[in-house]
């Protein structure tokens, strides 16, 4: 089995359940297979379990992050050795880990908070349900109403297949000019909380103002379209009901539901890079690319948008990536040393807060080739020169279940790679 295949096969059966699924003893294992024959083993394996992959290098040598029911694990361990490869338990509860996320985290100086609405407070230290962002936005919107240096309108860009709304937050000077314009989502897989909370943060900073004072600088030079949770069904479905949720939740047939929105956008598209056609599986391209509310409605945004469209970010977790396309082959596009310079400026500036340290690269050479992701659509399908998926903290530790406590730093450095990143742009185009 191909490389370019492995994640085709993530299966993840569908619950219906009042209170959310539990994963008491629920394991997460890192596997180390040393050569190519030993990872073709492995895949193999995870294949015929139906095992969910969290974390997929590309190369051997690196460990890979494998979550496993607990009637699966002797199974699993057995054959894991057979192979030849190195295991071992790194996540030896995922339901501690799912407790821990919910501890409530300290308030910090660097954050100042503004009251909304009726005196509520929306804290950046929580990760908060769909109604609360969505009241949030539109406190915004009210807020920037007396703000004389920056406006914030909101439209709906679409309908999801629950029919959510999918908003974007335009943030600009308000000046009536109009400027290159930037675009940055979040919550494309359900499970990956920390992305919407930080392009929450994001907006926060730009409509209030930051610690670094990089907003005005930000918006003297563009215009900032902000959507926070692409794929509101599925993080509902994440709160509710299955916190590893990962895609939409438009019913298939067979009692399977969800389509990955990452597999789904049209640039060459293909269910046989990365993704699939099995309805069930985790990675499920759609019956066709665009098959699917969500990603139409980006498409159709960004095509009416993109005259002026300098730069694509779309928010993800985990690994601690900042990656550009192509995703679909391993070939890189003419102008990678563009992309991967910028990067760099953006990672190495927020690396210089924590010292959290970020790969760059295409995310077929450092990931997995999965083919109809939405950078490689940005690029290829709508012409934005600077497009990225990242993928945010943490290596693995926590996974998608990161702690709330690590919201707060995680967002602060993401904030400062992104001004750094978007600054070197404009100082590029002179
Ligand atoms: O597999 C994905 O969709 C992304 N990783 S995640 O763990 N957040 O699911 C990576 C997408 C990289 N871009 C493309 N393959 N086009
Ligand atoms: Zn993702």
């Amino acid at each position: 089995m191909s490389i370019s295949i492995i994640a085709a096969s993530l299966f993840v059966c569908t619950f219906v359940s009042a209170d959310p699924i539990r994963f008491d003893g629920h394991k997460v294992l890192q596997i180390l297979p040393h050569n190519v024959e030993q990872l073709e083993q492995v895949l193999q394996l995870h294949d015929l379990l139906d095992l969910d992959i969290w974390r997929l290098p590309r190369k051997n040598n690196i460990s890979m992050d494998v979550y496993v029911e607990p009637e699966k694990l002797d199974h699993v361990l057995t054959e894991i050795k057979a192979i030849g490869a190195d295991v071992k338990i790194w996540i030896d509860d995922l339901q501690k880990l799912i407790d821990e996320e919910k501890q409530p985290a300290k308030r910090s100086f660097h954050l100042p908070i503004p009251l909304h609405g009726k005196n509520a407070v929306f804290d950046h230290l929580s990760y908060h349900r769909f109604a609360t962002i969505k009241q949030y936005l539109a406190d915004v919107v009210t807020a920037t109403q007396s703000m004389s240096t920056v406006n914030a309108s909101l439209s709906t860009i679409g309908y999801s297949s629950e029919a959510n709304e999918i908003q974007v937050l335009k943030v600009s000077r308000g000046d009536g000019q109009s400027r290159p314009s930037i675009f940055i989502d979040g919550g494309i897989h359900a499970r990956e909380w920390i992305s919407p909370a930080t392009v929450l943060y994001f907006i926060n900073q730009m409509v209030y103002g930051d610690e670094f004072d990089y907003a005005p600088q930000l918006l003297d030079k563009f215009d900032w379209y902000f959507a926070p949770v692409l794929n509101p069904d599925g993080y509902e479905y994440s709160h509710t009901t299955y916190r590893l949720w990962r895609k939409n939740r438009v019913p298939n047939g067979r009692n399977c539901y969800g389509t990955d929105l990452n597999r789904n956008f049209g640039y060459q598209w293909n269910p046989n890079v990365g993704g699939s056609t099995n309805v069930c599986s985790d990675v499920y391209s759609g019956t066709n690319a665009f098959s699917e509310k969500e990603s139409t409605a980006v498409q159709t945004f960004l095509l009416n948008n993109n005259q002026n469209m300098v730069a694509y970010l779309t928010y993800h977790s985990y690994g601690q990536m900042w990656l550009y396309p192509w995703g679909y082959t391993s070939a890189l596009p003419d102008d990678w040393q563009d992309l991967d310079a910028a990067a760099k400026i953006g990672t190495s500036a927020l690396s210089e807060l924590y010292g959290t340290q970020y790969t760059v690269g295409s995310s077929t050479n450092v990931l997995y080739s999965a083919a109809g992701g939405s950078d490689d659509w940005a690029k290829g399908g709508a012409g934005v020169k600077y497009s990225y998926t990242i993928e945010l903290r943490d290596t693995g530790a926590h996974g998608f279940v990161l702690p709330q406590n690590q919201i707060e730093p995680n967002c602060r450095e993401s904030w400062r790679g992104l001004a750094a990143f978007a600054m070197s742009l404009n100082a590029r185009k002179g």
